[in-house]
Parts: structure tokens; sequence; C-alpha cells
């Protein structure tokens, strides 16, 4: 058995006008394919169990952990949340979420303005995430090219543990043939393809 990407749950053309069909091909047939193919193959050639839960590999992952495998598990991984995360249209969240996830006196328009700040602030290639942390309160990161927030040096890092309930992609491929270098819009308009069903699965299994 070797770790495969998720099947797409929509079609190419499903997230148009927010994300079109070509990014989509380049990003899920080209990018994450070979994330996918090398991590594959550096399992292969390094006697890795792939018949393993990836996130006992990601929580393995160290400072001194080869790049080969950090980048390219982080790649394989975090595109299969990223797609599973997004749906045409998005979804509106449950009561539970919504209080889980606003501060007090935020309303989903301010969370949007919150995870466009987190992805500007990014520097470089990464990811904008939504995470539990160990009280089980809902905080948001970012993380450098294809760092995962339970990679342990992020934890030690930041003196807590994080399980991701959302993440955006915010390397240059995920918005360019579109936005060009205006990684703002992308960030602004990706906010209403949020499938917050799938973000509260993922929650509920975090804090349970
Ligand atoms: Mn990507």
């Amino acid at each position: 058995m070797t770790f495969k990407k998720i099947e797409l749950p929509y079609e190419y053309e499903a997230l148009e006008p927010v994300i079109d069909a070509e990014t989509m091909h380049v990003h899920y047939d080209k990018h994450h394919q070979a994330y996918t193919d090398k991590f594959n193959a550096y399992c292969e050639s390094h006697d890795i169990d792939t018949n393993q839960d990836v996130r006992n590999i990601i929580s393995s992952i160290t400072t001194e952990s080869d790049s080969a495998l950090r980048n390219n598990l982080g790649g394989y991984h975090n595109h299969n949340m990223y797609w599973e995360n997004l749906t045409p249209g998005g979804t509106t969240p449950s009561k539970t979420l919504t209080s889980a996830l606003l501060k007090d006196g935020e309303t989903m328009d301010d969370l949007r303005a919150r995870l466009v700040a987190l992805g500007m602030g990014q520097f470089g290639s990464g990811w904008a995430w939504l995470v539990v942390t160990s009280d089980g309160s809902i905080t948001e990161l970012t993380t450098s090219k294809q760092d995962h927030p339970m990679m342990p040096a992020l934890a030690e890092q930041q003196g807590d543990t994080f399980q991701p309930i959302l993440t955006i992609d915010v390397w240059e491929h995920a918005y360019y043939l579109q936005y060009k270098s205006s990684r703002k819009d992308y960030l602004e308009k990706i906010f209403d393809l949020i499938n917050w069903d799938v973000v509260e699965k993922r929650y509920l299994e975090a804090t349970a």
C-alpha cells in the first residue's frame, strides 16, 4: 500500500469563480501528485511503514529530520486537508462551531478578516491554519513551507500542542494563475468556500 491523495470531493471546475479549473489541475494533478510520489518513494527507500496513520509520521518529525521527508510528507498531507475543507459555495457553521470560532463580539466577517491577515502575515510559502490547543480552544497560526502544526518543533517553540481543523494553502501556486501576486484577494474569496461541516468534525475529534 502507498499513501494516496484524496479523491477530490467535487469537480475541477466546481470551485469557480474563486478557484478556476486550470489552477485546480495544476495544483491537484501536478503539485500535489509530485509531493505524494516523492513521499511514497521516500517511504519505500527508507523502509517507512505506509500502512500507519500518516499523523504518526508527522508527530515524529524534528528539526533533525531529513528535509526531503519533512517537505514531501507535509506536501502530501496538508493538501489532502485543504481539498477536504473546501466545497462549492461553502457551508454555514453550526451554532456550536460558531461560538467556538468567534471571539467575544466577533462576526464571521471579522473571522474572515482575521484569516486574511493571518495568511498575509506568512512571509513566503506556507499554510494558514485554525488549530485546537491543549485546553480545547481554537486559535490560528501559520507554518512555513510544508510544515504541519503537529510537527513537534512547533509545539516546542510555542509551548503547546496543536490539532489542525482548517488549513489554507498560501503558496503562490494556489492562486497565482488567477490572482497573480494578490494573495489578499485569494484569501478574501476562499473564505466563501470553507466547508465548516468538515471543520466541525475535526473540532469535535480534537476536543473529544
Ligand atoms: Mn499547494
